[in-house]
């Protein structure tokens, strides 16, 4: 049985400098988790479900634990000295916090969280980078608009059957499981990789008519493979990206939640969303892009800007790119 800060420890040469700021950065993100799993298990029982009648940055309305957890990364990470500064999902700005410093964090603190009333996973998402500013001075947005090659290290938190901490610093996808006996996360899946063939295609199809009439043919195209095959892709969409991607991790899978004509940049968030689970992906084998290309090479230009992402094993995805290219696979004509 290897702990998560054991096996942080055995591979410190790994992240940036081997000072331990990773494995206390990712300490303070395992207690929030730990903690955010403990109240989502008691949550229909102790009153904190629901709306808090707030409207955040996204403009979505504010879940009662939509708040503490955000509340609790920040405050986790605002007293970690190695963290100059923070972005939240639920944060309009950036927040600076120790000066010295060394590496940002930003968090999508409760990802999925209207699904949280009916009993459905959901998710925390982060991802760190090393600062630019220079350190004694209070953070800046180019700390966090490095783009998503420049990650030190991205994961996620899956809050469902059991509680699962997967995390890359760009040397593969190690997983990790909850032992509430033991209030340790164990390592369960080590060098994850995404199988090679889609099993699952997972898409809220509520806007197909708004897409790209070269993704509707694409759609078409999935269709009607899964018509000609023994084996064909099945729909499984919880409309939470975290458990919709984890799934899709394990089992081999698509996760497609594109732009449309009326709001080509789609719903998800590039830095908190979009380039970690891209980076994942990439580490465990798959594709990620916007559509045309690598969402890794995708810019940033704000911390809340939103990108089309496309996420999957490398065959499909290169084939979703072919039809956004219009350089369509002969045999589908
Ligand atoms: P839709 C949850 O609100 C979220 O941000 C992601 O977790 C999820 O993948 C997506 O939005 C679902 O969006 O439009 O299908 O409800």
């Amino acid at each position: 049985m290897v702990t998560l800060e054991q096996f942080i420890a055995d591979r410190q040469q790994e992240f940036e400098g081997a000072t331990g700021a990773f494995s206390k950065i990712l300490r303070d993100i395992g207690l929030g988790a730990k903690l955010i799993s403990f109240y989502l298990r008691r949550a229909s029982l102790s009153g904190i479900l629901g709306e808090l009648g707030l409207t955040n940055i996204q403009g979505e309305t504010v879940q009662k634990l939509d708040h503490l957890a955000n509340n609790l990364f920040l405050r986790l990470l605002s007293q970690n000295p190695h963290v100059a500064g923070v972005a939240s999902e639920e944060e309009e700005h950036l927040i600076a916090t120790n000066s010295q410093g060394k590496y940002v964090v930003l968090f999508d603190p409760l990802d999925g969280s209207s699904n949280i009333d009916v009993g459905v996973p959901v998710g925390t998402i982060f991802s760190i980078y090393k600062r630019v500013s220079p350190i004694g001075t209070p953070c800046t947005e180019a700390d966090f608009l490095q783009g998503g090659r420049a990650q030190l290290a991205a994961g996620y938190v899956l809050y469902g059957t059991s509680t699962l901490l997967f995390y890359t610093t760009g040397r593969g996808v190690h997983g990790f499981t909850l032992e509430p006996a033991a209030g340790e996360f164990l390592l369960t899946y080590p060098q994850v990789q995404m199988p090679p063939r889609s099993t699952y295609y997972s898409f809220n199809d509520n806007q197909l008519h708004e897409w790209v009439p070269a993704l509707q043919r694409y759609v078409q195209d999935l269709h009607s493979r899964n018509q000609a095959t023994s084996k064909p892709q099945s729909l499984r969409y919880v409309g939470s990206l975290v458990a919709d991607f984890h799934r899709n991790l394990l089992k081999g899978g698509i996760f497609l939640y594109p732009g449309t004509t009326k709001k080509p940049e789609g719903k998800l968030r590039l830095l908190y969303e979009g380039y970690p689970m891209a980076w994942l992906t990439e580490q465990a084998g798959g594709k990620a892009t916007n559509g045309v290309k690598p969402l890794l090479d995708v810019p940033p230009t704000s911390i809340h800007q939103r990108t089309p992402l496309f996420l999957g094993p490398a065959d499909e995805i290169d084939r979703i790119t072919a039809f956004l290219t219009e350089n369509v696979p002969v045999e589908t004509l």
